[in-house]
């Protein structure tokens, strides 16, 4: 919803806009990348203290990165998800792991 008169009627007061509908914000997923040094029991825990994965789901995460390079660890909105990428790649670089986490946008891009 834009307007050509930046939201100002002809006296150049601001305009309220009404809206009956609302949007989604885009969603990003938290990837986990594979690697032959960051040790399974710091995935294991990364999933369960930053993702709050069930233990049991998070060994399953872990395992399914290590044999096919890659996997979802959660899906959230762009800040959280950078949040996230964030505080996990910081935890692993002061542990000396070179664990990588990226966010990408779940629709394409
Ligand atoms: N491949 C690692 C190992 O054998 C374990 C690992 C799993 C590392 C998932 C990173 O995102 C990862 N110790």
């Amino acid at each position: 919803m834009t307007r050509r008169d930046g939201g100002r009627d002809e006296q150049g007061r601001t305009q309220t806009l009404e809206r009956t509908t609302t949007e989604r914000p885009r969603l990003y997923r938290v990837l986990l990348l594979n690697d032959d040094y960051t040790p399974m029991d710091f995935v294991v825990m990364v999933l369960s203290q930053y993702f709050r994965k069930a233990e049991g789901e998070a060994e399953m995460i872990m395992l399914a990165v290590h044999h096919k390079g890659q996997g979802v660890a959660g899906v959230y909105t762009r800040d959280v998800a950078e949040t996230k990428v964030a505080q996990v790649t910081a935890h692993a670089r002061q542990e000396g792991h070179p664990l990588r986490v990226v966010a990408e946008p779940e629709s394409g891009e």
